[in-house]
């Protein structure tokens, strides 16, 4: 099977053979898969384009791509392509060239894939696998907490390694690409990738890697701008989410009710009825298209029908009325604590806790998964 690597490089001219070899040895136990070694290069200064052209004369399957110096995620997004359209690679594997990432853990990538993952991530974080234990206890920390912060804050625990770039993925993941991750530049597009193939349903495994200090050069990560990349696109991300999830959705039901209610009162009102009146019937017309929307559109996908659909109803009406109860006690608790004059900030604090009793009752409870 057409397997490409392929090794971003800027100024690795003393790592980039030494890592060439050692891919060629490790290789040879690597049956069915055909290799082409892909070397992206912007344009190093110390030359490490020369010695990449060197050792094609001896290597035809290295191939060398060059262009100008624009981040590690504009050089993987090129090589990725130059992979899918040129050489038409069924599977892609990404290292870094720095020595970093031991060719010996190749063959688990390939096994990985070939065992049916779509994804397969190299991970520092999970049994068999390592940080340097020459590294620093702030570095130690820097790593495992950075890594923490994007684990938890996507929310997607059951991968332990975002921020490395050992890795390998079929072409199917590779082809996404192109659309979504055009716009990560940066060291952020690894958080990026891996996360796009999770929302595009990937099939994620881990492989333990035992993560070794470069001995040459140096790192090219400019750290204040990477944590705020990252940190960025986690919230962005994170706010796309609510937006566009059962929250945003549920916000706009919620708006809806308001109004069927507020109108309600009004006509009510008009026609001569008491505003007790009035309003209590609004709230109820409200709780039915709530109910009608939320379990059409909101949770669509968890939609109750027939006998069912009348408890749930039931149900909803409780909940809506467990709202109730916590909006005029926290207003009630307010006016008695700091008297009745503050009874509009104490009214917003009961709606703002209703809302998430609502939302939560509704997504636990009434249509949980
Ligand atoms: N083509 C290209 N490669 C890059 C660029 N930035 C980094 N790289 C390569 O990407 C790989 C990882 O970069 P490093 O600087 O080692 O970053 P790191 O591994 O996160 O940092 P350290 O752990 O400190 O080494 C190395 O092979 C780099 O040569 C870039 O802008 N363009
Ligand atoms: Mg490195």
């Amino acid at each position: 099977m057409n397997t490409v690597v392929i090794l971003p490089t800027y100024n690795e001219r003393e790592n980039i053979k030494t890592l060439l070899d050692s891919i060629f040895d490790v290789w040879v136990n690597i049956r069915g898969h055909s290799l082409t070694i892909l070397v992206v290069d912007d344009k190093s200064p110390d030359g490490t384009s020369e010695v990449v052209k060197q050792y094609r004369s001896k290597h035809p399957n290295v191939i060398l791509l060059t262009k100008e110096k624009e981040g590690l995620g504009s050089a993987l997004l090129y090589a990725i392509a130059y992979a899918l359209d040129v050489l038409h690679a069924k599977i892609i594997v990404q290292m870094d060239a720095d020595l970093s990432h031991d060719p010996v853990s190749l063959p688990h990538f390939i096994k990985a894939i070939n065992s049916g993952a779509d994804f397969a991530v190299g991970s520092r974080y999970i049994e068999g696998g390592s940080i340097p234990d020459n590294w620093g206890w702030h570095r130690k920390l820097f790593s495992i907490v950075g890594n923490g912060i994007v684990r938890f804050g996507l929310g997607y625990t059951n991968v332990h390694d975002w921020t490395g770039g050992y890795r390998a993925y079929t072409e199917k993941i590779a082809r996404y690409s192109r659309s979504d991750l055009s716009q990560y530049q940066g060291y952020v597009f690894q958080i990026a990738y891996l996360h796009k193939s999770i929302l595009r349903g990937a099939k994620i495994t881990e492989v333990p890697i035992r993560f070794t200090d470069r001995k040459f050069g140096h790192s090219k990560i400019a750290p204040s701008q990477y944590i705020r990349d990252v940190l960025g696109y986690i919230t962005r991300q994170r706010f796309t989410q609510i937006v566009t999830g059962s929250f945003g959705k549920f916000l706009v039901v919620g708006s809806i009710g308001f109004i069927i209610n507020t109108a309600m009162l009004e006509v009510f009102v008009h026609f001569g009825f008491h505003p007790v009146i009035g309003s209590s019937f609004g709230a109820e017309f409200a709780i039915i298209s709530n109910f009608i929307l939320n379990n059409s559109w909101t949770f669509g996908s968890r939609k109750v029908r027939g006998f069912d659909a009348i408890r749930k109803f039931l149900q909803f009406n409780a909940t809506s009325f467990g709202a109730v109860l916590i909006q005029s006690g926290a207003v009630a608790t307010g006016s008695m604590v700091f008297g009745v004059s503050f009874y509009r900030w104490f009214y917003l604090i009961g709606v703002g806790i209703g809302l998430l009793w609502n939302y939560t009752m509704y997504s636990k409870v009434i249509w949980k998964k």
